[in-house]
């Protein structure tokens, strides 16, 4: 174990190509915009900003009035996909810390396919938890929109309705019964439907609202750490509610509170059992005047060791190698 400061290695993967709603391409640069890299370092973190991953002509010739998912999109996203796993995977193995920022929530088909990879041959158990207004386990079947943003999980959860083109050295696995979804309160007839047949643990609003966000979120580090399981925290700024977050394509009423999402990020720190994150779904065209990417900035420092009274309450370990 290795206390702080942490080594963090920033990847922006800079892409809206997995939704329909354009303009989260610029989310990686609105985060740093907001002071993301400074408030790491503020933390006494080391950041390595390793810049962007995008497509190599920026949706040029992408039909913005297509909502079914053309060829074209498609290739984009697993191209991203692939790069983002690999890039992903060279930081694991380095021994320090992704910050993947997005982008839509297609990039995640990488990033988390990086940390199987990353921890599979080691036999170490992987935890997601998927924080988000949606639960993204729609197949190219299933989806009412054909966007890839809302697929993630169910691609790298092995759902058989993907073709073979998914499915190149990149792709890592996850068991669904290593998922929890976390703040859901949008989930799709057939999705649901998936959802519960494979097990996957749905912490959705309701259940937060009834238990509390503590006792909620509690369950899921308790599972993680009794698994010894490396923590992948997938953060969909959707999950908060669009009174204090409007900076998104895909807006939910009635989400996390600017208090229960800082929360969900102090006790993810205090845990110790992060490993990896990601940020996504920033869209700094919708957003006002920075409001959604400050916030995140903020999120994203309480979940490095910001705290109200200091730095020194809590653990503040992180997994290491070894
Ligand atoms: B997001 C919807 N379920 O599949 C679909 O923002 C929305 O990454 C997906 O969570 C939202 O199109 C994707 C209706
Ligand atoms: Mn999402
Ligand atoms: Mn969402
Ligand atoms: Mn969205």
């Amino acid at each position: 174990q290795q206390a702080r400061p942490r080594r963090i290695d920033l990847l922006g993967v800079a892409t809206a190509s997995g939704a329909s709603v354009r303009g989260c391409g610029m989310g990686p640069e609105a985060l740093r915009v907001a002071g993301l890299v400074e408030a790491l370092m503020e933390l006494e973190h080391v950041v390595a900003d390793h810049g962007d991953l995008r497509r190599p002509q920026p949706e040029l010739s992408l039909d913005p009035s297509s909502t079914r998912l053309p060829d074209e999109r498609k290739a984009d996203v697993l191209d991203l996909a692939a790069r983002a796993s690999d890039a992903g995977l060279a930081i694991l193995q380095d021994g320090y810390f992704p910050l993947f920022i997005g982008g839509d929530h297609s990039i995640s088909m990488g990033t988390i396919s990086a940390v199987a990879r990353h921890c599979a041959p080691k036999g170490k158990p992987v935890h997601v938890i998927w924080v988000d207004a949606h639960a993204d386990y729609n197949t190219p079947d299933t989806s009412p929109s054909g966007n890839l943003h809302g697929m993630p999980l169910a691609l790298l959860c092995g759902e058989t309705e993907f073709d073979e083109s998914f499915r190149g050295a990149w792709l890592g696995r996850i068991d669904p019964h290593d998922v929890t979804i976390f703040g859901a309160r949008s989930i799709d007839r057939e999705e649901r439907r998936l959802v519960q047949a494979r097990g996957v643990d749905v912490v959705d609003m309701r259940k937060i609202d009834q238990l509390g966000v503590v006792a909620a979120l509690q369950k899921v580090i308790d599972k993680a750490r009794a698994a010894g399981a490396h923590l992948h925290v997938s953060f969909d700024v959707d999950s908060i509610d669009p009174a204090i977050a409007p900076g998104g394509g895909t807006l939910v009423p009635g989400g996390l509170t600017y208090r229960e999402a800082h929360l969900v990020m102090e006790m993810l720190h205090d845990s110790g059992l992060v490993g990896s994150l990601d940020v996504v779904e920033l869209n700094p065209f919708l957003d006002h005047g920075g409001k959604t990417a400050t916030l995140m900035v903020d999120l994203v420092a309480s979940l490095f060791g910001r705290s109200i009274m200091g730095e020194e309450a809590g653990p503040v370990e992180f997994i290491t190698e070894g």
